[in-house]
């Protein structure tokens, strides 16, 4: 199993779909966890992609394709993780989901979207770049328990703290929690914008929606 985590990993670094679809299918059919898969093998891979580019190893073009050969992973990954849902278990709870505006990283919020549902969530998934107003329409029209809003540059983080101060704008801050997250949010920024929850990964993020709706972990 080892073995076949690192090959994916390194399939991911490199940019080799064939190698990575093949990788990701032997550790399904061996049975390995799925979020095991995710967490441990294709998340901490494309962590150390972004390690070599800001070192200047890699460039755009090839975290694009890295960025590709992680979809065609995860589609062999992912639908095994969704199959583990027990339709039986709580919460039955909505999350609606949004990489904000200006941010175009979905990899990891499409992670918690499908953590979220096998844990028995609806997740509503907005995507990626998307503006305040949009969010505002969705808790208006849907009314969700729970907001997402993932980040993933240190120039679209403050834009958490915009849709929030919307939400109290628009009379919706107590109807709805708030929990934010992506690589460069911290615990001690989700309190300073008072955000009701902060997941520094997509296992946690379920724990953390879990508590928000009043369950225990
Ligand atoms: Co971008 N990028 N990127 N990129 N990219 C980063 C984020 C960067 C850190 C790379 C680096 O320099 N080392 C850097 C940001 C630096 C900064 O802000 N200070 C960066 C940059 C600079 C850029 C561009 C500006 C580059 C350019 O054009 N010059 C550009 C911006 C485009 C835009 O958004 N407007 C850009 C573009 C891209 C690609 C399109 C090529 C591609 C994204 C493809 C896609 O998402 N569809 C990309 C990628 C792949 C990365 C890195 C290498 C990997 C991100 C990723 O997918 N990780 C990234 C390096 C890094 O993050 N260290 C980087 C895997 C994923 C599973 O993890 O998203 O962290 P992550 O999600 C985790 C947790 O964060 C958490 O759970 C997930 C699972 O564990 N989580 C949540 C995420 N959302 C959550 C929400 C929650 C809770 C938990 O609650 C709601």
């Amino acid at each position: 199993m080892r073995e076949d985590l690192e090959i994916l990993k390194r399939s991911l670094i490199r940019a080799d779909p064939d190698a990575g679809v093949a990788a990701a299918q032997r550790l399904v059919d061996a049975g390995v966890d799925p979020k095991a898969i995710l967490e441990e093998g294709m998340a901490v891979a494309m962590f150390e992609l972004g390690e070599m580019w800001k070192r200047g190893e890699v460039f755009l073009p090839e975290v694009v394709a890295s960025a590709e050969v992680f979809k065609r992973c995860n589609a062999v990954v992912e639908p095994v993780l969704l199959a583990q849902k027990d339709e039986n278990t709580e919460p039955n709870a909505l999350v609606v989901l949004a990489t904000v505006k200006g941010d175009l990283h979905d990899l990891g919020k499409n992670m918690v979207g499908a953590m979220l549902r096998t844990s028995g969530f609806d997740v509503h998934d907005m995507g990626k770049d998307v503006s305040a107003d949009k969010i505002v329409a969705a808790i208006q029209e849907m009314r969700p328990q729970i907001v997402g809003l993932s980040a993933l540059l240190t120039t679209t983080v403050p834009y958490q703290e915009t849709v929030i101060k919307r939400l109290v704008q628009e009379g919706l801050r107590d109807q709805v929690k708030v929990m934010v997250g992506g690589a460069p949010v911290t615990p001690e920024w989700a309190e300073k914008i008072q955000a009701d929850g902060y997941a520094n990964n997509a296992p946690e993020a379920v724990e953390v929606a879990r508590k928000l709706v009043g369950l225990a972990q």
